[in-house]
This record gives C-alpha cells, sequence and structure tokens, in this order.
C-alpha cells in the first residue's frame, strides 16, 4: 500500500546507535532526575549554542512557561506577541496570569511587525514574546532596541529554530531568554522535550526549583515548583540526534530547493524569501496562495484527496480561540496581515528523508 506524505516525519538515528546510548541506564537504573545523560546533553548544547546556561525541559511549552515565570512579572501585566503562531506561544503568556496584547506579523516572514511594537505599549507593558516563526528570524535588533528604550523583557519562543544561526551566532544569544521544542516533528528532536537558553546565573537555581518541586534537597523544599524535568531516554536521543543534525539540514536543504526550483515565480504562489546574515534550518516550507488559480483549501483538498498531509500552520489565529474570546485584546481585525496569510497559508511536506519524487508529485498537484 503507498503510504501517505505527511507535513513531516520524525528523524531517528540507527536504532543500534540509540541503543548503545542508553544501554548503561540498564546498568544504573538512573532514568530521569537529572541523570547522566541529562548533564552530558545539557552541557553539549551550552557549548553549541554558545551561551552561559540551557535548562533541559520535558517539552518546549513548559519550558517556555517557567521562562515566562521566571521574569516574575506583575499578574495582569501586558505581553506584546504575535497570533500567527501554535497555541502554546500565547497559552504561556496567559497561564502565567499575563495578558496577550497581539501584534501583527510583516508578510514578508511572518515574523512580529516590530514598526508596529511601540504603538502597543502602555504603562502595563512589562515584556515581548516574539516567535521565530517557521525558523525565520524576528527583528532581533529593532527589539533589543525597544526593549531597552521601555525596559521591557524578551523571552523568544525559538520552538521552531534550533540551529537557525544569525551571522554565525545561534538564535539564543538574544534576549533575556530563548525556548527551543525538541518536539518529534522538529528539524532537532528528543522525542518530547524543550530548553530554555539564558544568560541570569541566578535562573540556574530559580529554573531548575521551577522544574522539580521546589526541591533543593531531601529535607528542603522552599519553592512551589512543579514538574517538568527531560527524562534519560530523551536526553540521549538528544545526544544521538545531535550528531546527524548537520546531514539532516542537509538533506532538508535539498527538498526545500527542489519546492523552490519548482513553485519559484509562479503567478500567484509566494515563497519565503531567505533572510538576510541567516543560515536557515529548513523547518517548514509555508506557501501562501494569494489570488492564484485555486485557493489554499482548494490545494489542501487536492493534496488531502490523494493522501498528502499538508497543515495549515498557522489558522486559526491564536487571537481568534474560543477560550479568548472574552480578551479585550483578542480579535483578528487588529492583526489583518496574520488574518490574511492564515486564511493563505499552507506548510507543505518536509522532512529530511523525503523524496525529490514526491516533491515533484506535490507540485504537480498543485500546478496542474
Ligand atoms: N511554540 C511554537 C511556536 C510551537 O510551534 C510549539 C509546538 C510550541 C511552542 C510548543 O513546543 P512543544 O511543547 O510541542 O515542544 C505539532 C507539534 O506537536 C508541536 O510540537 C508543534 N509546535 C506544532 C507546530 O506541531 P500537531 O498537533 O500539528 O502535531 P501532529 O501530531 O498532528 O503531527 C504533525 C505531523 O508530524 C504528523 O502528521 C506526522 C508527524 N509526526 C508526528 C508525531 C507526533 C511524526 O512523524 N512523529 C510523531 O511522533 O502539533
Amino acid at each position: 500500500m503507498e503510504q501517505n506524505i505527511l507535513v513531516t516525519r520524525s528523524s531517528l538515528p540507527d536504532l543500534d546507535e540509540y541503543m548503545e546510548e542508553i544501554r548503561d541506564l540498564w546498568d544504573t537504573h538512573w532514568l530521569t532526575n537529572m541523570g547522566v545523560k541529562h548533564q552530558k546533553f545539557q552541557k553539549i548544547l551550552e557549548e553549541y549554542l554558545g551561551v552561559p546556561h540551557v535548562a533541559l525541559y520535558t517539552n518546549g511549552h513548559l519550558a517556555l512557561e517557567n521562562a515566562i515565570n521566571a521574569l516574575n512579572l506583575p499578574k495582569g501585566g501586558e505581553v506584546i506577541t504575535s497570533p500567527f503562531t501554535f497555541a502554546s506561544t500565547t497559552h504561556a503568556i496567559v497561564r502565567n496570569g499575563l495578558v496577550p496584547v497581539f501584534c501583527d506579523i510583516n508578510d514578508r516572514d511572518y515574523t512580529i511587525d516590530v514598526s508596529r511594537i511601540e504603538s502597543l505599549i502602555t504603562d502595563r507593558t512589562v515584556a515581548i514574546v516574539p516567535v521565530h516563526v517557521y525558523g525565520n528570524m524576528c527583528d532581533v535588533e529593532e527589539i533589543s532596541r525597544i526593549s531597552k528604550k521601555y525596559g521591557l523583557k524578551v523571552i523568544y519562543d525559538a520552538a521552531h529554530a534550533f540551529a537557525v544561526k544569525y551571522k554565525g551566532k545561534s538564535l539564543a544569544v538574544f534576549g533575556d531568554a530563548t525556548m527551543y521544542s525538541f518536539h518529534a516533528t522538529k528539524v532537532f528532536n528528543t522525542i518530547e522535550g524543550g530548553a530554555v537558553c539564558f544568560h541570569n546565573d541566578s535562573w540556574v537555581q530559580l529554573l531548575n526549583d521551577m522544574k522539580n518541586f521546589g526541591i533543593h534537597g531531601p529535607e528542603e523544599v522552599d519553592y512551589i515548583g512543579g514538574n517538568a524535568k527531560m527524562n534519560e531516554f530523551q536526553a540521549a536521543m538528544g545526544l544521538c540526534n545531535l550528531r546527524h543534525l548537520d546531514e539532516e539540514i542537509t538533506k532538508r536543504k535539498k527538498v526545500v530547493e527542489r519546492y523552490r526550483e519548482r513553485l519559484e515565480g509562479v503567478e500567484g504562489i509566494k515563497l519565503t524569501k531567505i533572510q538576510e546574515g541567516v543560515e536557515s534550518n529548513y523547518a517548514y516550507f509555508p506557501v501562501v496562495f494569494d489570488s492564484y488559480k485555486y485557493t489554499r483549501n482548494e490545494v489542501f483538498e487536492k493534496l488531502a484527496e490523494v493522501g498528502i498531509g499538508a497543515r495549515k500552520y498557522f489558522y486559526p489565529l491564536t487571537n481568534s480561540f474560543e477560550c479568548y474570546r472574552n480578551y479585550p485584546t483578542a480579535g483578528t481585525e487588529k492583526t489583518p496581515i496574520a488574518q490574511h496569510t492564515a486564511l493563505r497559508v499552507l506548510t507543505l511536506p518536509l522532512y529530511a528523508d523525503m523524496s525529490l519524487e514526491d516533491v515533484d508529485k506535490i507540485c504537480d498537484i498543485i500546478l496542474k
């Protein structure tokens, strides 16, 4: 039977390599709670990302929630963010007792429109949570200027941007903290997983407390923390997958290049331009159908008919979610470019082992 082509497919190391990596867990029986694999993986990531500190998490969402919590912002404070994202970003803000204020995105790379941020700042604004959506880099320099001018904290949602570099550096060097997701659907995965990268030494203990019940020692608990620790099997997967990351990105690049060859310049089809100074991780391949001979939904349906699972990332916008209906800051009319994009975008299948024949098959359907 022909296999469906889904929007992505997790990359795995060879089974033997993973077995070798987890073998010693059968000797030690130490499976979680910041064990040897966790410590090793954390250290390697600090070096790889060029940051003084990395805190590992069981998933990216809890990493983001904890990073925002660590800022100790006043409850009810306003946080400027964009609605063209996964539910996690907005939920992480609100679950911290803060109010999301939705800023529109730009129509080039779909990240927050930095020219609109200042007009949204009030005396209640406490932070900015920009999203490096699809692995596209936000305007980090302008965000840094604005945050300094108004004394705002900045936490980047870099769930999609692991391995993206700007002027040779990882994106984790910007802002007060950066969250990466290592979910199975990401360029780099630890099955589920995530990390917070940060510069403030005092956060080492604080984030540890937040993700480990506030336990300092067997008889010392002085913080009301939860449980969000990365376990040893996740860390082992990270150690294996990190060895193959360059190969993963090279393979993805080939798939993206083929898509570009086939779709670039077609009337009504808009592709994202490669950003200057940025080394991409080729995480997603978003295509905007704007005045194309078929609508986004028609293309989506046509692909689905033959088992091709493109996705409408990110439709609907988070500021239209039912759970935010009563928020005065919600409403898609406040973010027209985000709404325009969400109604027209389709992210096409993309993964390292995707064949160029499958790319051609998808492009043929779209173009015919
Ligand atoms: N911020 C942003 C901007 C995010 O996009 C995300 C997550 C987060 C924060 C939170 O990070 P995490 O807490 O998740 O670490 C997926 C992912 O679950 C989610 O991680 C991701 N963003 C979001 C954009 O996509 P779904 O509901 O679309 O996933 P699902 O289950 O439909 O899977 C998509 C495709 O991936 C499948 O069709 C096949 C493939 N797949 C999926 C799984 C679960 C695999 O190949 N292997 C797998 O194990 O949310």
